[in-house]
C-alpha cells in the first residue's frame, strides 16, 4: 500500500479528549510516531492529550478499549511490527488490526490506526515522521481519529 493519495485535513479538535496508546518495540520509530501524533493533535487544537505506553502492538487493543470506556473522544493507536522469520508477525498484525477495529465498532469511539507493518526497519523509519522520513504515519493516524470524531458529530 502506498502513502500517495492521503487527504489534507483542516481540523478543529478543540475541546476533544484524545488518548494516544503506543507500543514500545522499535523505540526510534516509535519516538517518531508518537511525536508526529502529538504535532498533529497540537495543530488541530486538541489540548487534552494523554499518552499510554504498552509493551507491544498485541496489547494496543485492550489499552484502546480502556481509553474508550474511560471517556476518550478518540484513540490514536501507534505501533511498529517488523517481519521476522516466524509467523509471529502475522499473528501480532492480525491481533492488533482486528482488535482495534473491534474496539472502534463496539464502543463507537474512533480509533486512528497508526500501526506500521513492515518488512524491515528501513521501511518503518521511512514512515515514522522523523527527519528524512517520506511519511508521517503517527500524524496521519491522529488526524484521521480527530476527523472521524468531527464527521460523526455532524451526522
Ligand atoms: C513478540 C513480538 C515480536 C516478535 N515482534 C514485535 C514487533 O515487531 N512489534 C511489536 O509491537 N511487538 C512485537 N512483539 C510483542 C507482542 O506485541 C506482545 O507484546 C508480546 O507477544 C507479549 O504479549
Amino acid at each position: 500500500m502506498s502513502g500517495a493519495g492521503a487527504p489534507t485535513l483542516e481540523l478543529d479538535g478543540s475541546g476533544l479528549r484524545v488518548v494516544v496508546v503506543a507500543a514500545s518495540w522499535h523505540d526510534v520509530v516509535m519516538d517518531g510516531l508518537v511525536a508526529g501524533a502529538h504535532r498533529a493533535l497540537e495543530r488541530a487544537g486538541v489540548a487534552d492529550v494523554a499518552l499510554v505506553r504498552v509493551p507491544g502492538s498485541f496489547e494496543l487493543p485492550v489499552a484502546a478499549l480502556h481509553a474508550a470506556r474511560a471517556g476518550a473522544d478518540a484513540v490514536v493507536a501507534l505501533g511498529v511490527v517488523i517481519r521476522g522469520g516466524t509467523p509471529h508477525f502475522d499473528y501480532v498484525c492480525h491481533a492488533a488490526t482486528q482488535g482495534l477495529t473491534d474496539v472502534a465498532l463496539q464502543t463507537g469511539t474512533p480509533v486512528g490506526f497508526g500501526v506500521l507493518t513492515c518488512d524491515d526497519e528501513a521501511q518503518a523509519l521511512d514512515r515514522a515522521g522523523l527527519e528524512g522520513s517520506r511519511e508521517d504515519k503517527g500524524a496521519e493516524a491522529a488526524e484521521a481519529a480527530v476527523a472521524t470524531v468531527l464527521a460523526l458529530r455532524a451526522l
